[in-house]
Formats: C-alpha cells, sequence, structure tokens
C-alpha cells in the first residue's frame, strides 16, 4: 500500500475526474472562485486505465512549483491521476482533490550521514511510487536535481518502461547548469531525459549554448488562468489610499531579482507622487531592502507582506508590477499581473520580451537602467487612460498566447510523444 497522502488540490477551479465543482470551486479565503473552465468529459470518470503521472516540483514559493502545481491540477480536470514526489507539499495545492496524491520524500537519516540523502531518497521515492501506482511517466521541474534522481529512478525500475521528461526552469540552467562542479552532471541528466522543455525560447537557447545540449528542446510557455487572475474590483480590498498609488513586486528575493533597483525605483518615484511599495516574498535580500528603504527615506511607504499565497487577491490591487531581475526566463508573476490588467515594467532580458512586449502591455529597460524603470513607471502612474489602454491588451495577450488549457494540451502532446 502506498504511503501516499491523498491530495489537496488547487486554486479552487478545479474540478475532479468528472466535472464535480460546487464546495471544491470556492476560494482558500472563503471567496467564491469561478468554476472550472476545462473539466473532464463525463466519460473520463469510466475510462478503466487513467493516465497516471509523477511530477517532482520544488515545493516553496516560485515559480517552477506554481507551473508544474497548475499543470497537475489541469492534468487532474482531464482525468488522469497525478501523484506529487516532493520534499514538501507544494505550496499551490491548497484544497483536496481525489485524483491528486502527494507523495512525501523523507530521507532517512543515519549518524553518520553528514548531510540526508536527498537526492537519493527522492529517487527511492519515484521508484516506490512508480512500481505502486504503475506509473509510466515522470515529468521533473527544475533539472538540478530532480533530472538526476529521475534518471536513477528510471534505471532502477527497469526492464519497466518508465518515461522522464525535464523541464528548464530558469537558473537551473542560466546560473547552476553553468557552475562547472555540476555542469556534467545537469548537462548528462538533461541529455538523457527523453524530452526536455523549456520555459521560453530565449532559455532553450541557453540550454544548447550553455549546456551543449543536442536534444530538441520544446518550448512550453508558463501560463495563466485567466479566470483566476481578474482585474481588480473597484470597489474590493485595497493597499492604499484612493489617490495613492500602487507599485508591487514579487519575488523570492534573491540577487538575480534586482531588489536594490526596486526600492531606488520607487525612491526617485515617491518623490513626484503620493505612492506605495508592496514588496511580496522573502528571501536573502529581504533584510537589504528594508535597511535601504530606511535609507532614502521611504520605509514608511514601503510595505513587506512576507509570502502569501493568494496572489490572485493581491495583484489585481497594483497599479504597475516592477521585475527589474538581472536574470529571468520567463518572468510567470508578470504574466500573472498581465492576466490582472496591470502593465509590467521589467528589464528587457531573458524570456521577458517574449511576454511583455515594449510599449504595448509594459515598458522594458536594460537592467541598470534606474532612470528608464523611474520615467516608464511614472508614465502610468501619472496617466491613468494609458495605464488602462496597456493593461487591457496585457490582458488580452495573457489569455490569447499564454491560457491555462493550451499549455496544458502541448505539455500532453510532449507526454504523448514519447510512446
Ligand atoms: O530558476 C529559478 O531561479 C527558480 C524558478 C522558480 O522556481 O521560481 O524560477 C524560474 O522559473 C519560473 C517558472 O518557469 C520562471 O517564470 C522564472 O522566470 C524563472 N526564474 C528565473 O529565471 C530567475
Amino acid at each position: 500500500m502506498s504511503t501516499a497522502k491523498r491530495g489537496s488540490a488547487g486554486t479552487g477551479r478545479n474540478a475532479g475526474p468528472a466535472g464535480r465543482t460546487g464546495s471544491a470551486a470556492k476560494g482558500g479565503t472563503g471567496a467564491p472562485r469561478p468554476a472550472a473552465k476545462h473539466v473532464a468529459a463525463p466519460h473520463a470518470a469510466r475510462v478503466q486505465h487513467r493516465r497516471k503521472i509523477g511530477i517532482t516540483c520544488y515545493s516553496h514559493f516560485g515559480g517552477s512549483g506554481v507551473v508544474a502545481t497548475e499543470l497537475g491540477l489541469g492534468l487532474a480536470r482531464r482525468g488522469w491521476d497525478v501523484h506529487f514526489i516532493a520534499h514538501q507539499l507544494p505550496f499551490r495545492l491548497r484544497r483536496f482533490e481525489s485524483s491528486i496524491f502527494y507523495h512525501e520524500v523523507t530521507p532517512v537519516t543515519y549518524p553518520v550521514f553528514e548531510q540526508p540523502p536527498n537526492n537519493l531518497a527522492l529517487a527511492a521515492k519515484m521508484v516506490e511510487v512508480v512500481e505502486n501506482h504503475g506509473i509510466d511517466l515522470l515529468h521533473v521541474h527544475y533539472a538540478m536535481p530532480f533530472a538526476a534522481s529521475a534518471y536513477l529512478a528510471r534505471q532502477l525500475v527497469l526492464p519497466r518502461q518508465l518515461g522522464v521528461v525535464t523541464t528548464l526552469h530558469g537558473t537551473d540552467i542560466t546560473v547552476l547548469g553553468v557552475e562547472p562542479a555540476y555542469f556534467r552532471v545537469t548537462q548528462f541528466s538533461i541529455q538523457s531525459s527523453d524530452r526536455v522543455t523549456a520555459v521560453s525560447r530565449f532559455l532553450a537557447e541557453a540550454a544548447r549554448r550553455n549546456l551543449g545540449i543536442t536534444k530538441p528542446i520544446d518550448v512550453v510557455y508558463n501560463f495563466v488562468d485567466a479566470d483566476v487572475f481578474v482585474p481588480r474590483s473597484r470597489t474590493g480590498l485595497r493597499l492604499a489610499p484612493p489617490e495613492t498609488r500602487v507599485l508591487m513586486h514579487a519575488s523570492n528575493f534573491r540577487p538575480v531579482k534586482n531588489i536594490p533597483t526596486v526600492v531606488q525605483v520607487f525612491a526617485e518615484v515617491r518623490k513626484h507622487l503620493a505612492a506605495k511599495l508592496v514588496m511580496i516574498g522573502d528571501g536573502p535580500e529581504k533584510p537589504g531592502a528594508e535597511q535601504l528603504a530606511r535609507k532614502l527615506g521611504v520605509e514608511r511607504d514601503v510595505l513587506f507582506l512576507g509570502n502569501q499565497d493568494c496572489m490572485e487577491e493581491l495583484l489585481p490591487l497594483a497599479d504597475v508590477f516592477l521585475l527589474p531581475s538581472s536574470s529571468e526566463s520567463f518572468g510567470l508573476v508578470a504574466l500573472e499581473a498581465m492576466s490582472a490588467e496591470v502593465p509590467v515594467v521589467a528589464s528587457d532580458i531573458g524570456g521577458l520580451p517574449e511576454v511583455v512586449e515594449h510599449g504595448v502591455t509594459g515598458f522594458l529597460h536594460d537592467t541598470a537602467d534606474v532612470p528608464g524603470f523611474v520615467g516608464s513607471v511614472l508614465r502610468l502612474l501619472t496617466d491613468e487612460k494609458l495605464r488602462r489602454a496597456m493593461g487591457r491588451r496585457a490582458r488580452r495577450v495573457a489569455r490569447a498566447r499564454f491560457d491555462v488549457d493550451d499549455m496544458v494540451d502541448r505539455y500532453i502532446q510532449v507526454y504523448d510523444s514519447i510512446r
């Protein structure tokens, strides 16, 4: 018998295999959520051999975990059994769903071990879940170390055929992948996967260039559910008084997010108008950001909210979203802001130009161009007509090019191509 913990799933828009909605369509905060927009075909519950998949991802706050979780929810809506194999419950799995299972990886400890053998424990758990549940497909999100654990699991379950799909998300390629200590193992694990996907054209190219990946790489963009990330209702919750503009940033506060620039841009903007900076997330750069806000005399107007899992409630409260990263393979949170009709001011690097169109759905500047960021933020905050027009276009683009159902279909095509 498996040690599976029966799943708690989603953003509230997921329905069960037979398209169940009802109480499952209510949000975690008690707010009603839209019913599932793509429910499984009525016959799905009667299909004898349900398709099954194991998904491994980082469970803490971060885009790769969000993508993996929302993909799992999308597959469940199509009648798949989805087995999350992870060290912690992925944070966006917020409510019960009968076809989603969670298998926790808990390394056995022993006094001789200097470190718990996490990656071996993951491979062992993958084997256990695959064999106990008759799974023939593993999808790992983030190459390091998950693709290596999946490779080991695949060898261990032979002669059972186990397909492995690896999705490259960002710093697994741009930072860790090129770290000499990990280069060979990352390259080998990716090359050994049956299929490889990347979240932007930029990242696919970086994997080829930096890691010499010769396998074909399918680009499957990050995606958003535009029925969940909706524009704010003008009468609802606010983060600031009506005449005070809200600049928002959300990230894991790592150095690549260029956090000091966020605070510097805000301090300049604040000289010209009443505004608040809302900072969502946590990470190593947060204490420095708090210090810088004090140094620049804007600490009273900066709200550090810490990690929040209801981004669909917060993003619509922004007037402008700011993402001046020095490395960004896609920028999922920028897409979620766009879906909520919030224009994005971001850096012109990585995959961001594939998401945000300069002058159309937001503005892009060089990472170090603080005056450029300030100018664009001020332009949007002082020209409501422009801001709204860009926000509306941003939402249209989010719907048309980055729709959740389209991308779940793309992943299913990738899975089907292994057979
Ligand atoms: O690669 C990372 O640094 C972590 C990863 C995460 O889990 O947040 O972020 C990456 O994956 C997201 C989902 O595909 C992308 O939207 C982010 O742009 C990407 N982050 C970076 O490239 C810095």
